[in-house]
């Protein structure tokens, strides 16, 4: 066994039921209601309305017990509620991991879209249950419900990778999910 300045956690079995959308055993759940999204949708007045109107979760995170720290490989499950604000999908916050390095996403339920933006091009990765989402070090990423149904992925990521949210408010994503007759349409941030 290496020496490690951290020790590792010991090896253990992670139940993942993809239909259920579970990790078990798990380890902390996050919970994000409209407040936690402060700058993030362009109509600032309607984000403040869905606040007053009684702040609805828009995701949750379930991660299992593996720690977030250098070495380790994190998993977590975020399950993102439907909705709009202005017209605008719901999403994730979005970041950009600070110590560059790659992650990837399986999407498990609903309809969802995985927005990659590095800062001058943006991607967009259509989520079904079975694709895997790449993000390549460098890439800001958020994700986006475009269904009718809580759209839920699983999450795999160096645990010392860092979450870099300031840099999403100040960059921003390049694009933006807005609903339309049959479906989304990305429109200019
Ligand atoms: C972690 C990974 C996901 C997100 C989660 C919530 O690197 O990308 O687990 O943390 O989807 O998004 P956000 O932007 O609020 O962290
Ligand atoms: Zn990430």
């Amino acid at each position: 066994m290496p020496e490690f300045a951290t020790p590792p956690i010991s090896p253990f079995a992670i139940q993942f039921d993809a239909e259920a959308a579970t990790l078990t055993p798990e380890g902390p759940t996050l919970t994000r209601r409209m407040s936690a999204l402060d700058g993030l949708f362009k109509d600032h007045d309607a984000w403040q309305q869905a606040v007053a109107d009684g702040d609805p979760v828009v995701y949750s995170v379930q991660s299992t017990p593996v720690p977030e720290v250098d070495r380790e490989l994190p998993q977590s499950i975020t399950s993102i509620e439907a909705g709009t604000t202005a017209g605008e999908f719901w999403m994730t916050k979005g970041h950009q991991h600070p110590n560059h390095q790659g992650e990837i996403y399986l999407a498990l339920h609903g309809t969802g879209g995985l927005l990659m933006f590095d800062g001058t091009e943006t991607q967009w990765i259509d989520m079904v249950p079975g694709t895997i989402g790449y993000i390549p070090p460098g890439w800001a990423h958020r994700s986006v419900n475009v269904g009718a149904d809580p759209y839920k992925f699983l999450a795999v990521y160096p645990g010392g990778a860092g979450h870099d949210y300031g840099w999403v408010l100040e960059h921003g994503m390049g694009k933006r999910a807005y609903a339309v007759t049959d479906g989304f349409e990305l429109r200019e941030f």
